[in-house]
């Protein structure tokens, strides 16, 4: 009896749940129409004052979800999932509250500015969906990310069946240092074998979930809502010409690449289409090429640009790097980390429990509380990796003073290129000579191909990888790219754009895009793309402030209060103006473009032309035929 009424409430609630979404609240974001006939409030002041009412409550949400996610992804248990779901359920119910009152007000028609962008980021960004949907997203979320941050490779020749291999360090390690293809080949596959194809269904439930929630205000799928935080109506097409620009570049590094890995693995068949067999490229996704520095360096008699052993042999920790990179920004007059970040941050890989690995930078939204979540090895690529999220937490610190609609990056890019920035100036021999890391650089024309040959691998193979994760998703979103074809257009993109090919070949029984963190964990990744196409015009920009006379790859802003004060202008503002303004303020044009980029490389560009004179460059748009069942 007691079954059945409940199994009678559960189809009532399916029914309001399935008819509420044929009549969903879209109008609220398109014509701001309300049920309630009173007149809508028009009054300015009163707005700023339920705005200052209801912020510190809003935090308190937001403050709390942060802190049960970062429970769940510094120890994931099944206890911190569920807190963490019933969080964030708190906090879509809280904003579920703020938007209905908000749209009392008409704020369509303020006459501020301020006002009316803050009230359209509240409502913009609104994820509606009845409540067991949601939940269930969110559930969904914290599933994969749990099984994507367990999961671990076992089985390896000549080792015991449980000895078992993480992806950071353990099969990275695998990837990047190893000369035997077996051996690679068996990370490469093991770690999708135990990541995407696991999830695929999980993944599949999830896109349609995500897709219903950003309907109901009014968007056609979930990559057209996340899209639209860039307010850039030609935002596609300027990324499809910023990649055209690159290209040439590219495709000069990439034969390159090919003909060296060619004379290294004799055994390998390299096909006549031009790709490079992804497993090859010292990365677990191919999408940064540096590991394979002591194989491509230009001049190898000079000496190597790479640190690493210095920084193991001066006994760096990852708490001394944390320092250094702090000391840089501090050079700057820029804000020091607080007391909390450097008491709460996890920046080793902890012995006694199961974590998220990949870094991250936390806000909690309350001033006090800013975290780095990071398995640190000490090694030039976390060196990286480290100003990297130093810059995320720069920004939250600069911002902090926003309300909370405002504290985010002007766009996700620029939040991505703040500490890449930074990394630009301590990545020139210069920095890393004044603080005794690279004595012995050569300084000619050889070292200097050398350094820029490092960062191309690094910064530019990274390009086509960064524009195609979500050239992928956005098709899984729109429907063009149904869970019967996740796998194969997948590698249509990867063929396409990277000119990789996969080592051994894949069915749509695998998932592959579920292997790289971003998907699982659904954090968008074309920012990336963008960060690393405008932080050299950043970087362009403060080097002219920091009245530097080197050229743009040789430039260090350490010590240019100058430089700082013109970064920090802008990253104040947070998202409180449409991203060109400040984009602008810093650079003095509106629009992204990779000549900044394009200048910083010339000389390599010129060399590698030269290299690849007589020889072949480029591969075919199609995948060579044995890639795909
Ligand atoms: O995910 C990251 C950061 C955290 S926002 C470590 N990055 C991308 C990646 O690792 O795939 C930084 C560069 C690209
Ligand atoms: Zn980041």
């Amino acid at each position: 009896m007691i079954t059945s009424k409940l199994v009678a409430v559960f189809l009532l609630v399916l029914l309001i749940c399935l008819t509420a979404h044929s009549n969903p609240v879209q109008p609220l974001v398109n014509d701001g129409l309300k049920n309630d006939p009173s007149p809508l409030i028009t009054n300015e002041t009163e707005a700023w004052e339920w705005v200052a009412r209801i912020n510190p409550e809003y935090e308190k949400f937001q403050s709390e979800k942060v802190e049960a996610d970062w429970n769940h992804s510094t120890n994931l248990t099944e206890h911190n999932a569920k807190i963490s779901v019933e969080k964030k359920l708190q906090l879509t119910n809280f904003t579920k509250r703020l938007v209905s009152e908000a749209m009392e007000f008409d704020w369509k028609n303020f006459k501020d500015p301020k006002l009316k962008r803050l009230f359209a980021s509240m409502v913009k960004r609104y994820l509606n969906l009845c409540e067991f949907k949601i939940s269930r997203m969110y559930q969904l979320n914290a599933e994969m990310r749990a099984l994507f941050g367990k999961a671990k490779v076992c089985n390896k020749t000549n080792e015991p069946p449980n000895k078992c291999f993480v992806v950071d360090p353990d099969l990275e390690k695998i990837m990047s240092k190893s000369n035997d293809t077996e051996e690679i080949l068996w990370a490469w596959k093991g770690w999708r074998d135990e990541t995407g194809k696991k999830f695929k269904d999980l993944y599949e439930e999830f896109v349609g979930l995500y897709n219903e929630s950003t309907l109901w205000i009014g968007y056609k799928d979930a990559g057209e809502y996340l899209r639209d935080v860039y307010e850039t109506p030609t935002f596609v097409d300027d990324l499809a010409e910023l990649m055209r620009e690159i290209q040439p570049f590219y495709r000069e590094l990439h034969a390159y690449v090919r003909r060296r890995l060619m004379a290294q693995y004799p055994n390998v068949s390299f096909p006549t289409q031009g790709h490079i067999p992804a497993h090859l490229l010292g990365n677990m996704w191919a999408q940064t090429w540096e590991n394979l520095e002591p194989l491509l360096r230009p001049f190898p008699d000079r000496p190597s640009v790479d640190f690493t052993d210095e920084l193991i042999k001066q006994n760096y920790t990852a708490l001394k790097l944390f320092q250094l990179s702090d000391e840089f920004f501090k050079s700057l007059g820029l804000i020091p980390m607080p007391d909390p970040f450097w008491q709460k941050s996890m920046i080793v890989r902890p012995a006694d429990r199961e974590v998220v690995c990949h870094a991250s930078a936390w806000d909690f939204y309350n001033k006090k509380d800013f975290r780095i979540k990071q398995c640190t090895t000490v090694n030039s690529r976390y060196f990286l990796t480290t100003h990297h999220e130093m810059g995320h937490i720069q920004y939250h610190l600069q911002y902090q003073n926003q309300p909370i609609q405002f504290k985010s990056g002007a766009n996700p890019g620029f939040h991505e290129a703040v500490g890449d920035l930074i990394y630009l100036s301590t990545v020139t021999p210069e920095y890393l000579k004044s603080v005794g890391l690279l004595e012995n650089f050569v300084d000619d024309e050889g070292g200097d191909l050398n350094f820029l040959m490092n960062q191309a691998l690094s910064k530019v193979a990274f390009l086509p990888f960064g524009y195609m994760i979500d050239q992928w998703r956005w098709g899984v979103f729109s429907g063009h790219t149904p869970k019967t074809l996740y796998n194969k257009r997948w590698w249509e993109n990867r063929c396409k754009y990277q000119g990789i090919y996969p080592p051994v070949k894949r069915t749509e029984h695998d998932f592959d895009a579920g292997s790289k963190f971003h998907v699982p964990n659904n954090t968008p990744y074309i920012r990336y793309f963008v960060a690393h196409v405008i932080v050299f015009q950043f970087h362009e920009a403060l080097c002219k402030a920091a009245n530097n006379t080197r050229p743009l790859h040789r430039c260090n802003i350490a010590n240019s209060k100058e430089a700082g004060r013109k970064l920090a202008d802008v990253l104040k503002l947070g998202s409180s103006e449409p991203w060109q303004i400040p984009f602008k303020k810093l650079t003095g044009v509106e629009k992204m473009s990779a000549n900044a980029l394009l200048n910083y490389f010339k000389p390599l560009i010129d060399w590698l032309k030269k290299q690849n004179e007589g020889e072949k460059v480029g591969w075919t748009e199609e995948c060579p035929p044995e890639s795909f069942e």
